[in-house]
């Protein structure tokens, strides 16, 4: 692998403009709801919800791609996070949304993601094994990338980017 930069950031998922693509924690229908969802929806305006009509319904773990419309980034990579305690295996299945967004966004030729959080609000994971997933499946597959460089996670409070934090500094990559 050439180098990929893991950092971890407290900010707003939809206000990552030098990112190439940021991630939805999306629902099945693709549809705004609250959190990311909402702040992405929002601000990308409603073009974006036309576009992902003909994608949805998605299932837990996958990631699907549209433009980012009215937000500063190119692209919006859609993933369904698990319902903590009832979407099972749930560590496979978030480990699964990571992957699956960074495969995709290499077979686009991006060179830049940023991640929220995903399934760690509405969806009830707990944060210390939601920083410990993600860290290591990004970690898992960064030998596999081609064009991406950068990976951004992106919390939403300074607790969280601790955690996150301290998962990344555990998994040895820098942060
Ligand atoms: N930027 C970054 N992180 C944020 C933002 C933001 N603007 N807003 C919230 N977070 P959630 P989920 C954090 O609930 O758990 C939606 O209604 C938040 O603090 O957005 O995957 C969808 O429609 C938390 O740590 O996503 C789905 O139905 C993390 O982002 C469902 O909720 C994820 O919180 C998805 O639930």
């Amino acid at each position: 692998m050439a180098d990929l930069t893991i950092e971890c950031v407290q900010g707003d998922i939809a206000n990552q403009p030098d990112m190439e693509s940021i991630v939805n924690a999306a629902n099945a229908r693709l549809m705004p709801g609250s959190g990311v969802a909402g702040a992405i929806h929002s601000a990308a305006g409603p073009e974006l919800a036309r576009e992902c009509e003909s994608l949805a319904p998605i299932a837990p773990g996958q990631a699907v791609i549209t433009g980012g419309h009215g937000l500063p980034n190119p692209y919006v990579i859609h993933c369904l996070g698990p319902v903590y305690g009832v979407d099972k295996p749930s560590d496979e299945l978030l480990g699964n949304c990571y992957r699956n967004a960074l495969m995709l966004a290499d077979r686009k030729g991006l060179t830049s993601i940023a991640f929220p959080a995903i399934s760690t609000g509405v969806f009830g994971y707990p944060i210390e094994k939601a920083a410990r997933v993600a860290v290591d499946a990004i970690q898992a597959v960064a030998g596999k990338l081609t064009s991406v460089r950068r990976v951004r996670l992106v919390l939403f409070s300074d607790q969280d980017l601790a955690v996150f934090r301290k998962a990344l500094n555990a998994g040895g990559t820098s942060g």
